[in-house]
């Protein structure tokens, strides 16, 4: 399988949990390293522009209120399937769905407040990645 990038948020939730460090091992722990990071508080326009395909979901308002109600980590995780493996590791929307030992069943609140995002597709990697970071940024992958 190829070395992929994909686009990882630790949402405002865990933020708060004080959870960092505990999110990124598990990344880490699976064999996906940090290829880009940085703490940011999301305008509201950027939050928008990024959640695009949620645009007409009943829940897009609360969403990008939840995603703007305090900072975030933006990362760009790298190694061999990483698309895949972050979803993996993330768990399923839903935390009460979620498997025994992801991110989601751990630190995940509600399917709104879901403690991570991972990109689901190449595509999306792509298209997010260039959202939040320029080339130069990518200093690890
Ligand atoms: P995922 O993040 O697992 O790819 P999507 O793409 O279906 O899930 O949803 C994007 C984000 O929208 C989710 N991470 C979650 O925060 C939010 N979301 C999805 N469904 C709901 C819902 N029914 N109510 C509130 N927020 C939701």
């Amino acid at each position: 399988m190829a070395t992929e990038q994909t686009f990882s948020i630790i949402k405002p939730n865990a933020m708060k949990k004080n959870a960092i460090g505990a999110i990124i091992k598990k990344f880490e722990d699976n064999g996906l390293k940090i290829g880009a990071a940085k703490l940011v508080q999301l305008e509201k326009s950027k939050c928008e522009e990024f959640y695009a395909e949620h645009k007409e979901r009943p829940f897009f308002g609360e969403l990008v209120e939840f995603m703007t109600s305090g900072p975030v980590m933006l990362m760009c995780l790298s190694g061999e399937g990483a698309i895949a493996k972050n979803r993996e590791i993330m768990g399923a929307t839903n935390p009460a769905d979620a498997a025994e030992g992801t991110i989601r069943k751990e630190f995940g609140d509600s399917v709104g407040e879901n403690a991570v995002h991972g990109s689901d597709s190449p595509a999306s990697a792509e298209r997010e990645l260039s959202l939040f970071f320029e080339k130069s940024e990518f200093v690890n992958i």
